[in-house]
């Protein structure tokens, strides 16, 4: 890198942290990632610190049962890896390790670094002016802040990568992960989007041609997530020995970011109630719920490779 380029990446991450003190216009973001259990937060991480409409306040592992234990802790390895290594960025929003395992108890947070900067960089922020907490693992970190500092509902709003489908709901990996910790946040007064995993397929599958189209000739970070994606194609998407490329791999966590960037829509419901076994149940209330039925994907992925051939 430049010593030009350098100074461009200081003076903008300067710039993007001014917040509300300063004349930022930027989109200020956390991200929330299980980063380590599939391949596409290696996406959604990439799209988002590549992306010049972000503020990104800082970025918050998360544990799955398919990283190894400590799950937060090896997330957070990983996470630094991909931005030190990966990316290459030596200047980078903070770190921050989230918490190993679910909640286990409604009522008691988890305590983490991730959970405590959640509440820490949401002192800046308003009911008028939120921070956007974007959720692509289990809700766990989200949901402990929430029970140490129940006034952080007025500070922050969630969106959250999970569930199957509206109306029901239904299990999901991400759900499955923190019953609990969705239940805790459903039953606040946090204002939540939801990016489920019909409208993900539906508008954010990619075939191995189009995935290599996108982002192998981009770079090393392209080049990268491309590499990433194919390996874990072989390995988990095409069947062993058969010549079947139908299958689309999903980029699942990308949905929070588009909805930020304002390349989806949504329908505004009334709130339901989280069962233990990840059903909603439809209740009168006065709180709602965002769920996104409609991603432009063209205008996403068109957004992408831009920032990723810019880098
Ligand atoms: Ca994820």
């Amino acid at each position: 890198m430049s010593k030009v380029t350098v100074c461009t990446v200081v003076i903008s991450f300067l710039f993007g942290t001014s917040g509300t003190h300063g004349a930022s216009l930027k989109i200020p973001v956390v991200l929330s990632t299980d980063v380590g259990n599939e391949i596409d937060d290696q996406w959604t991480i990439v799209y988002l610190l590549l992306n010049p409409k972000l503020d990104v306040r800082g970025i918050i592992s998360a544990h799955a049962p398919t990283i190894s234990p400590p799950a937060g802790q090896t997330s957070y390895k990983i996470l630094l890896d991909v931005v030190k290594n990966r990316l290459g960025m030596s200047i980078h929003p903070p770190l921050l390790a989230g918490a190993d395992l679910p909640l286990a108890d409604r009522k008691k947070p988890r305590v983490s670094d991730g959970a405590n900067f959640l509440i820490e960089v949401s002192q800046d922020f308003s009911s008028n002016n939120r921070l956007k907490v974007l959720t692509i693992g289990a809700v766990t970190d989200a949901a402990s802040a929430i029970l140490m500092d129940p006034t952080i509902v007025q500070r922050i709003e969630i969106i959250d990568m999970g569930f199957k489908r509206w109306p029901g709901g239904e299990e999901e990996f991400n759900i499955a992960n923190d019953v609990k910790g969705m239940q805790v946040v459903l039953d606040s007064d946090v204002p939540l989007t939801i990016g489920s995993g019909d409208v993900c397929r539906a508008n954010l599958s990619l075939h191995l041609d189009q995935a290599r189209d996108m982002v192998s000739g981009r770079g090393g970070a392209g080049q990268w997530l491309f590499e990433e994606f194919q390996a874990y194609y072989y390995r988990v998407i095409k069947p062993l020995r058969v010549d079947d490329f139908s299958k689309p791999k999903v980029i699942w966590d990308n949905i929070t970011l588009a909805h930020v960037l304002g390349m989806t829509t949504h329908e505004t419901y009334a709130r339901p109630k989280l069962k233990d076994d990840m059903n909603f149940e439809h209740i009168e209330t006065d709180r709602t719920i965002d769920w996104i039925t409609d991603v432009d994907e063209r205008r996403m992925w068109d957004d992408f490779i831009g920032n990723l051939g810019a880098y």
